[in-house]
């Protein structure tokens, strides 16, 4: 009896054995896209880019992508294309929602011959982050979204032979911003808040004569009001010094 258990317990694992080998390695590895590691900013960065890169095993001849972010956070401005397609667009026009369609081929001109095997950055998302005050660092994170709504997959590779490719053979990694804290007071950013060469530095820039990072500009919100490097942070930064 113990035997033929033991016979059984082998041959069931020399079956899944067979099957992990002969199992194609990884389909979902094969078709992919992903935004990248985290991106880093401040709030209030403008035009901060987020790139989508597509990785192939195969020929590919379009893209749809769809994805969602939490629109008090962040919002889109722009797509920009870095690989050539003869129909690129995006709808941004949803708070929270991106679409982005990219095709190698349009009906009204001649063809661009599909994207080879291997990887390819498509482009970049010009993110806008929000300027108030969010009392810690925060990651905020871009997620591929299927909408229920649509009568399709919203993320899919249409392959050259006119055929999709759709999850989970197709894998997508999300994306995120991770927004810094700022440092409420330390204009120049050395370290030091609320000191006579922040004031010193915050008077140059109203004057026209500096300009400020990212950085800079989200730690000069002094009253913390979202309103980034104005005459009434100004105005608060010199009261603490006075204070002090
Ligand atoms: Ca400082
Ligand atoms: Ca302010």
């Amino acid at each position: 009896m113990e035997r033929q258990r033991i016979i059984r317990s082998l041959a069931c694992l020399a079956v899944v054995g067979m099957l992990a080998v002969s199992a194609p390695a990884s389909a979902r590895g094969d078709f992919s896209i992903s935004l990248g590691s985290p991106v880093e900013a401040d709030p209030g960065q403008l035009g901060l880019p987020m790139h989508f890169v597509l990785t192939k095993s195969d020929s590919v001849a379009g893209v749809d992508m769809l994805m969602e972010f939490d629109p008090g956070m962040l919002s889109c401005s722009a797509v920009s294309f870095l690989t050539r397609f003869q129909l690129a667009t995006y709808d941004n026009s949803v708070p929270g929602r991106l679409r982005i369609v990219a095709r190698r081929h349009h009906p009204d001109s001649s063809h661009l011959s599909p994207l080879g095997p291997g990887t390819d950055t498509l482009g970049f998302i010009s993110l806008e982050v929000t300027s108030r005050d969010l009392l810690t660092d925060l990651d905020v994170p871009i997620g591929f979204f299927d909408d229920a709504v649509t009568p399709f997959v919203d993320n899919r590779l249409v392959k050259g032979d006119s055929s999709f490719v759709t999850p989970p053979e197709l894998g997508l990694t999300d994306g995120s911003v991770f927004i810094r804290y700022p440092l409420y007071g330390d204009v120049n950013d050395d370290g030091y808040v609320f000191t006579i060469a922040d004031a010193i530095f915050f008077f140059n820039y109203l004057s026209g004569n500096q300009k400020l990072s990212s950085r800079q500009k989200a730690n000069s919100d002094v009253n913390r009001d979202g309103v980034q490097a104005s005459m009434t942070d100004f105005i608060q930064l010199i009261k603490v010094i006075a204070e002090e």
